[in-house]
């Protein structure tokens, strides 16, 4: 064993981690204009929502088992959802609620209404503003909008700073940071300037396993290429957080969109391959032209919490405890199909090589081998008659603190 200090979260963070699920809700001019990546010149008139109710979308999150939802309040067209002072290129200059609506507002008092956390995604990146190709000016700007939403909306989860459309600008995030500490201290900051959570590196919702959490072991390819606008004082532990939207590529509603709805199980296995590799899931769904989640994506949406619920709510035996040996004893014999592991991630990811192992007729057998176990690891395998698993950890940095080993029934 060696003693180079492992890298360890932050309470926030590690807060943060056991959210798992959250909804993203990508929402703005866009939805009106049939548009993935609005050029800024589109007009706030036809920004009408008809039934807009950010009840309906946190009380689907809610029930779909999500913890946290996170909104667009701006996109790259540079259209804001909130009354800004800094543009009238906002819901102010819209025909919805006769320019006196606030969708920010709405959707944050939705999600306390329900129990869930709100965070929001402002790009960076603007197509719009006038101010933008001068760098000085448009942080002002951008520094503006970022004060509105951190004083303005209640405690935020996280602020996402998209990269995307900034390759090659320099912002001032020590700055910008400034503010998120003065305003926001315990909020996840995503991918840019002091990032506390990181991309994963792609938009298909999942981690490549092993997605080591301290930042010096993490794959460059899960980095953004924003790299060089990463500050001095970003975390050596930086988890990872897995954007995917609901259907096909598509962020923003689309009308009749004939891009597949990803399936249950792509779904269940996109929840294995990232929260299962110890990353958050943030899975889009769009609200549509009406202002209401659609109908098939609600649906779908519960459909995946009722499953998640239904394969893993009710372990068939459950563990805890530190060592290289622990033994799990199954109430009676049976099938088992799914292990799920997680290690006290506030004494750092300790866990570097472990196998489990179940009784048969022919002893001890190795049923998965595994490596990082950080925040959670499942463990999925074809069925297996036992009465007793065990989790043997092979090679660890320190003294392995095990916060919880559960196994589950092979059904799926
Ligand atoms: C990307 C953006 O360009 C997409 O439009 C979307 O917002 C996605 C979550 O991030 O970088």
């Amino acid at each position: 064993m060696n003693q180079i200090p492992l890298a360890k979260p932050t309470k926030p963070q590690a807060a943060w981690q056991d959210l798992e699920l959250g909804m993203f809700c990508h929402f703005g001019l866009n939805t009106f204009h049939n548009r993935e990546w609005g050029d800024g010149q589109d007009s706030p008139a036809l920004f009408r929502p008809e039934s807009l109710d950010a009840g309906q979308w946190a009380r689907t999150a809610k029930l779909a088992g999500m913890k946290y939802l996170m909104l667009t309040a701006k996109h790259h067209d540079g259209f804001c959802l909130w009354p800004t002072e800094t543009t009238d290129y906002s819901v102010k200059s819209s025909p919805w609620q006769n320019g006196q609506g606030d969708v920010v507002r709405e959707c944050a008092e939705a999600c306390r209404k329900e129990g869930i956390l709100f965070g929001v995604y402002l790009s960076p990146w603007d197509r719009h503003d006038p101010r933008y190709p001068d760098p000085k000016a448009y942080d002002d700007v951008y520094c503006a909008q970022l004060t509105e939403l951190l004083t303005g909306y209640g405690p935020l989860v996280e602020i996402w700073f998209d990269g995307a459309g900034s390759e090659g600008r320099q912002y001032d995030w020590p700055r910008i940071m400034n503010l998120v500490k003065r305003h926001q201290p315990d909020a996840m900051v995503f991918n840019m300037g002091a990032p506390t959570v990181r991309w994963v590196g792609n938009e298909d919702g999942f981690a490549p396993y092993p997605c080591w959490n301290a930042a010096e072991a993490a794959r460059v390819s899960m980095f953004t290429n924003e790299m060089t606008s990463w500050l001095p004082e970003t975390p050596a532990w930086v988890p990872a957080e897995c954007p995917v939207p609901i259907r096909g590529n598509h962020w923003f509603w689309h009308p009749n969109d004939e891009t597949p709805l990803r399936s249950l199980d792509e779904l269940m296995d996109l929840y294995c391959r990232s929260v299962g590799h110890g990353a958050t899931l943030l899975l889009n769904l769009a609200p549509d032209h009406r202002g209401l989640l659609p109908d098939e994506e609600v649906r779908r949406v519960l459909e995946f919490g009722e499953e998640i619920r239904r394969r893993f709510a009710k372990p068939l035996a459950e563990t805890a405890g530190q060592g290289d040996i622990l033994t799990l004893e199954l109430p009676e014999e049976g099938e088992i199909g799914h292990v799920i592991l997680m290690e006290q991630i506030e004494h750092g990811e300790r866990v570097r090589e472990y196998a489990l192992e179940a009784m048969t007729v022919e002893g001890w057998t190795e049923i998965k081998s595994g490596s990082a176990i950080g925040h959670k690891k499942i463990d999925v395998f074809p069925p297996v008659r036992t009465r007793q698993i065990r989790l043997r950890i092979k090679r660890s940095a320190d003294v392995p603190h095990i916060r919880s080993f559960s196994v589950y029934g092979a059904d799926r």
